[in-house]
């Protein structure tokens, strides 16, 4: 067994982690070094160092990049299958199953023509098996436990090698004892750069997992016999507010890719842009075969590409478009209270829960901003603060926040955007007449401009 290492050491010495720097000599003649990483801050993009390779690393929103080491032309990778805490947001710890101390794992990133050897160890109480989902290889590499492998048993360590055959977005998951292992959060990204690093090269290139758990008020594991009724709906294991923004600079161009894991299709909407689908599950999309979208939907088990010129300044708000996905843990037999005098049977509550409030009278906005009693580890269903005040989301909501004069690095959080003089929407301090009404459902007919009519012969 090798030692594990720290990933945040390792980077504050300015260890190169690729190429040759890893291969010691006592390392060099067992497995590659499997490091880890404990916090769930967005590590800066893992550039290559040596060789041929440049090109453009991805960011994974509050992940990594697992570093690896050639060994005979061969680029050795090292997955460590075990228990893991994630911080899911600020105030909420998950105990869940992943891989180098985190949920989702390290995401891999290789070049196409690339031969890769990746071992994997199981330090969970049960056998698992590894498939590298959308990648062309022989059917014994594809990790299906009992179909194309021996499953690997608590202790044991497998070993995967093929070639890359294609650039593009992929992903790679348990595949033993599946509904468990991935409800328990056994997942993560695989990226194959292109040959030719010209080719589909962009600026900022951000790596987004949807991942779902469905973990109780007040408790730490995820039930992993949830089906679709899933309460936590991540990005990287993460809910709003504990998601990183996607910082952009002005006039980059910017690739989000996403890929999804969950019981559930995603609609993901950018606001302030419009932007092409250039990657799907088979590779590039062809120029002439792009379509523009502003939400882009994610089918279980698929990874999509889209892009844009950060032309535009601002907070721009990205999302999932299902409004439950927006919101963290939920109850899910509260009844709609809108129009409803709850003070009767508060009262009743309250005799013996004196913490008990009605919930949405008139909506539920109040909630984004009133303190509210919870359980120990849950993060409120809509929170998260911004500027102008709460924003009232939660779930899979980030900000991707575009500004002038950043430096390519720089990926660190800008702040609230700085709106120019003239362009916020204000409150009208004048009179407000009396709206039109429509008393009826029937179709109107269209309202003709009065001057037409009037229009003299
Ligand atoms: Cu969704």
């Amino acid at each position: 067994m090798t030692d594990i290492i720290s990933r945040r050491q390792v980077l504050g010495t300015g260890l190169a982690l690729t190429g040759g720097a890893l291969a010691a000599p006592a390392i060099a003649q067992g497995l590659p070094e499997a490091a880890t990483a404990t916090s769930a801050e967005t590590q800066k993009p893992l550039a290559p160092t040596s060789g041929p390779d440049h090109y453009q690393p991805v960011v994974t929103l509050n992940g990594w990049t697992l570093p690896w080491r050639m060994k005979d032309g061969v680029k050795e990778f090292h997955l460590v299958a075990e228990p893991v805490e994630r911080e899911m947001s600020p105030g909420m710890v998950a105990r869940l199953w992943g891989f180098n101390g985190q949920s989702p794992g390290p995401t891999i990133e290789a070049v196409e023509g690339d031969r890769v050897r990746i071992f994997v160890t199981n330090r969970l109480p049960e056998h698992t098996a590894v498939h590298w989902h959308g990648q062309l290889l022989p059917s014994g590499m594809d990790g299906v436990s009992g179909l194309s492998q021996p499953p690997i048993k608590p202790g044991k360590t497998f070993v995967y090698e093929f070639e890359l055959k294609k650039s593009g977005t992929f992903m790679y998951h348990s595949h033993g004892d599946e509904m468990v292992q991935m409800a328990m959060g056994m997942m993560g990204m695989f990226i194959v750069h292109p040959k030719d690093p010209a080719f589909m090269r962009v600026d900022r290139d951000f790596l987004i997992m949807l991942n779902a758990f469905d973990i109780a008020p007040g408790s730490y594991v995820p039930k992993v016999m949830t089906m679709t009724d899933f309460n936590l709906w991540c990005w990287n294991s993460r809910i709003f507010p504990g998601i990183d923004p996607l910082v952009v600079a002005k006039n980059d161009r910017v690739r989000v890719r996403v890929g999804n894991l969950t019981m559930t299709n995603h609609p993901i909407h950018m606001h302030g842009y419009d932007f092409e689908v250039t990657g799907t599950d088979g590779g590039w999309v062809p120029k002439e075969a792009r379509w523009r979208e502003v939400t882009i939907d994610i089918p279980v088990g698929a990874m999509r590409a889209y892009e844009f010129d950060a032309i535009y300044e601002g907070d721009w708000a990205i999302h999932c478009h299902k409004s439950h996905h927006t919101m963290n843990a939920m109850g899910h037999d509260v009844p709609t209270q809108i129009g409803m005098d709850a003070k009767s049977h508060m009262k009743k509550v309250r005799r013996v829960q004196p913490e008990f409030m009605a919930m949405g009278q008139n909506g539920m906005a109040e909630m984004g901003s009133m303190e509210m009693p919870l359980p120990d580890n849950t993060i409120p269903m809509m929170t998260g603060w911004a500027q102008f005040g709460p924003v009232e989301m939660g779930g899979m909501f980030s900000v991707v926040k575009v500004r002038d004069g950043l430096a390519a690095d720089d990926y660190g959080d800008p702040g609230w955007f700085k709106h120019p003089e003239g362009t916020v929407a204000y409150e009208w301090t004048g009179d407000v007449p009396a709206p039109a009404r429509a008393n009826s459902a029937q179709t109107q007919y269209p309202v003709r401009e009065a001057s037409i009519d009037q229009k003299p012969e």
